[in-house]
């Protein structure tokens, strides 16, 4: 019989965590359809044109065809449970899009074959490797008419580095694509796929001296025995998987959930993440480990406000399992919560699970004090770690803004900052010079997002001006 421990040591290893990043309507959230289609975690695959995916479950998602807020989902795949996380490709949703990162082992950055790399192809990428994730490369689409796999490869390569390899190749013009790591034979739209899984085993092997001279010696090495220096290369940025993929025609899906499954890493195969613990200049760092016998460490990434339903508090379990009865207390507040429900979202959907270990990502409902980026835990010692803070964008973008029915001050202040507590990079502030409330955002659409939510969500009217310039 496998002990406790054992069992919740496997159930972890069998946890993969990847955050879907990359420019708008590369098809971030089509992929995550047609990956929960596949898997038989939905019945039916939505489309971005029918408004009726799992992720764009936002009425105003839906309307606008992109999505505005990280939308969290798993699914479980050849025993193994793969969370993911959707986020927005606009610049003005950096606030949404850049907290999943603290939530994965895995950034995948999505490129749309047709338009290549872009600008938030680049940046997604810095920020990935500025939190030592690691990354893959997905490349959509390849069901479009007339477009250069080869080229864009090429470009990946002259813009990220030789190190960015594909692990499956297209073929049959885009039709199929076939694997090129643990096969070497046969054909593909970019040749041989001989030469391919060369490249790849070369790359992985130069991470360890003793397969170097294996490789050397006997020619080739089995990629069966490639884990570990493969998750070696993963973690040093030494190897960028790239992946293709059609969300619409479903090639290259399958192979993507194998391929996350059998090579992505585990929660224990990844970089650690960026805990520190004590405040400022005093802070220094600190590793979870991604044990599921010790204490609770888990960090909330996400908060999401329902005005019926409350307040959802979403995090990622770094070390220690969780349960229904775990009484958790936030950052360094004195009185513990009970968990009583724990819940694995799927879209705006939920289903309760009763435990939660290292490299899972669950939700609780309606606990007040929890807020975005608090770090939960059941150990009074652990009440000063927090999670490195991310570089996230300063919202300079001023809107005032002013209730339409007047005496409606309060409630104005308060549903603003309902919507500011669900998104790092909306501020708002009482100028007292001017009386004036303004609210900061990364950009125009950023804010007008923010009117709509407060007009359509909360059914509140406000009258905006551009902020009086400060005496
Ligand atoms: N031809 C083709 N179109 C696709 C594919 N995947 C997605 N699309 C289309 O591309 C458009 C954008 O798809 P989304 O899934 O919304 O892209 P996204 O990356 O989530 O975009 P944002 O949410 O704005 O960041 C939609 O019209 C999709 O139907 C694909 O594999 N092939
Ligand atoms: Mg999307």
């Amino acid at each position: 019989m496998p002990s406790r421990s054992n069992s919740l040591a496997a159930e972890m290893e069998a946890v993969r965590t990847l955050a879907f990043v990359g420019a708008a309507a590369t098809g971030k959230s089509s992929l995550a359809e047609a990956l929960l289609y596949k898997a038989g975690a939905i019945g039916a695959c939505g489309s971005i044109e029918r408004g009726s995916t799992v992720s764009d479950h936002d009425p105003l998602e839906r309307r606008m065809q992109h999505s505005l807020n990280a939308s969290v989902m798993h699914l479980t795949h050849a025993g193994t449970r793969i969370h993911f996380i959707d986020t927005p490709g606009g610049p003005d949703f950096l606030g949404q899009s850049l907290p999943a990162l603290e939530a994965v082992e895995t950034a995948a950055v999505v490129i749309n074959a047709v338009t290549g790399i872009e600008p938030m192809t680049v940046r997604m990428m810095a920020y990935a490797a500025s939190r030592h994730l690691a990354r893959m490369i997905i490349v959509n689409k390849i069901d479009s008419q007339g477009v250069s796999l080869a080229g864009l490869l090429a470009d990946i390569q002259a813009t990220f580095g030789r190190q960015c390899l594909p692990l499956n190749l297209p073929d049959r013009v885009g039709k199929r694509v076939v694997d090129c790591f643990f096969n070497r034979f046969g054909q593909s739209d970019f040749g041989p796929v001989e030469a391919a899984h060369r490249a790849l085993v070369e790359q992985v092997v130069e991470v360890d001296a003793a397969f170097v001279d294996r490789y050397l010696e006997e020619g080739d090495v089995d990629p069966a025995e490639l884990h570990a220096p493969l998750e070696q290369a993963l973690r040093e940025g030494h190897l960028i998987p790239v992946c293709f993929v059609s969300s619409r025609s479903g090639a290259g899906v399958a192979e993507l959930l194998d391929v996350i499954v059998k090579l992505l890493p585990d929660p224990t195969e990844a970089n650690p993440p960026d805990f520190i613990v004590g405040e400022g200049a005093e802070a220094q760092p600190m590793e979870a480990k991604p044990d599921p016998t010790l204490h609770v460490l888990a960090h909330v990434f996400k908060v999401m406000i329902d005005p019926y339903v409350g307040k959802m508090g979403i995090f990622r379990v770094h070390q220690g399992t969780l349960t229904r009865d775990s009484q958790l207390y936030i950052g360094d507040g004195r009185k513990p919560f009970k968990v009583g429900h724990l819940f694995m979202l799927q879209g705006k959907d939920h289903v309760e699970v009763s435990r939660a270990v290292p490299g899972d990502i669950v939700a609780v409902a309606k606990v007040e004090e929890i807020h975005f980026d608090a770090v939960l835990h059941d150990a009074a010692e652990d009440s000063h770690v927090h999670l490195a803070p991310l570089a996230f964008p300063v919202p300079v973008h001023g809107l005032a803004v002013e209730p339409k029915r007047h005496g409606d001050e309060q409630r104005a202040w308060e549903i603003l900052g309902k919507l500011a507590a669900e998104d790092p990079c909306l501020r708002i502030e009482h100028v007292a010079a001017t009386n004036e409330t303004v609210l900061y955002g990364l950009g125009e659409l950023h804010l007008r997002i923010v009117l709509e939510r407060l007009r359509e969500v909360y059914r509140f009217e406000v009258l905006t001006r551009s902020p009086t310039a400060r005496p």
